[in-house]
């Protein structure tokens, strides 16, 4: 395993957010910060759910599509940026796989015990491929992934829609700048529905969804000794058509004092006052090539499921 991020630069990281975001306004706090164990365990709980049709849809999609993405690219090294629990890498590898091209898989993720167990199931599964996991932040070390020949860069799931506009492009030129000819990226975006749809999406009924927002403020109690109460915040999940992103914020039920000991910080919510938790922009075609090309790459294919929902992106140098 590389290490290119150590838990000591996430705590700093997380410090400098929690600070930064608590004494904006309005308040912020970013979504990298919900994935703890118990917050991991909640977003895979949302991919079961009936209203969150993301991870299903591309799921169909890389069913229908591996094959066409394996021919398409030939791809000798599968680099997957934020790995997921796997169950769609699977899919690309067993494409890759029985196209014979494929020699090593690079899961990449700021978390290094989920690295660990999740390598070493498909290190399991697929005998004679070189699994070689890294810990990085993909917004800084994008540079210093292996290189080597026709890579595929993947990135799915639609966490690119986490990424405000600006954030987006230099994510997609720092891809774009460790690419070589022959490489390739797999992207997956949401993409603009119903805005009933979308909401629901976001707010589903059995409040799966409003516990995983809410989790972020147990994360910053227990990481930076803070006492936020979260039950006192209401879980908001709106749909901003200016951006066209779903927003969802937590929203302090009474006028409330809460102490981060460990920042050294004081912070009043009024209250109704919101805090922003994540974006989740959602894209239309031409708007993922535009950004593409923004970004020094050009849109090869884009796929959509069946009905429609959500896309996957072939795009090259
Ligand atoms: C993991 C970032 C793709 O934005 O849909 C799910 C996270 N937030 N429900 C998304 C999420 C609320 C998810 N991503």
């Amino acid at each position: 395993m590389d290490r290119f991020l150590t838990t000591d630069d996430l705590e700093k990281a997380l410090r400098q957010d929690v600070r930064d975001g608590l004494t904006a306004s309005p308040k912020t706090l970013p979504p990298k910060w919900f994935y703890d164990e118990r917050g991991s365990a909640l977003f895979e709980e949302i991919t079961g759910l009936e209203e969150y049709y993301p991870t299903r849809r591309e799921r169909q999609i890389l069913r229908a599509r591996a094959a066409e993405v394996a021919a398409a690219t030939g791809a000798e090294t599968l680099l997957e940026l934020g790995a997921g629990s796997g169950e769609k890498t699977r899919l690309l590898l067993d494409a890759l796989t029985a196209a014979g091209t494929l020699r090593a898989y690079v899961p990449v993720d700021v978390s290094g015990d989920f690295l660990a167990a999740a390598a070493a199931r498909i290190a399991r599964d697929y005998p004679g491929l070189a699994v070689r996991s890294v810990v990085a932040d993909y917004e800084q070390h994008l540079h210093l992934l292996p290189s080597g020949p026709r890579r595929l860069l993947v990135f799915l799931g639609g966490t690119i829609g986490n990424f405000a506009p600006a954030e987006r492009l230099s994510f997609l030129s720092g891809v774009r700048a460790t690419m070589d000819d022959g490489d390739a990226l797999l992207l997956g975006a949401d993409l603009v529905k119903d805005p009933g749809r979308l909401v629901r999406a976001y707010d589903d009924a059995r409040g799966v969804t409003a516990e995983f927002n809410r989790n972020v403020l147990h994360v910053v109690n227990r990481r930076l000794d803070a006492d936020f109460e979260p039950g006192a915040f209401e879980h908001v999940a709106l749909w901003d058509p200016d951006n066209e992103w779903i927003e969802m914020r937590l929203r302090s039920s009474a006028r409330q004092t809460v102490r981060v000991r460990g920042l050294d910080l004081t912070v009043e919510f009024g209250e109704g006052e919101e805090m922003r938790t994540e974006i989740s922009a959602k894209f239309r075609p031409e708007r993922l090539a535009s950004e593409l090309a923004a970004a020094g790459l050009v849109l090869d294919t884009l796929w959509t499921d069946e009905s429609g929902d959500f896309s996957l992106s072939l795009a090259r140098p």
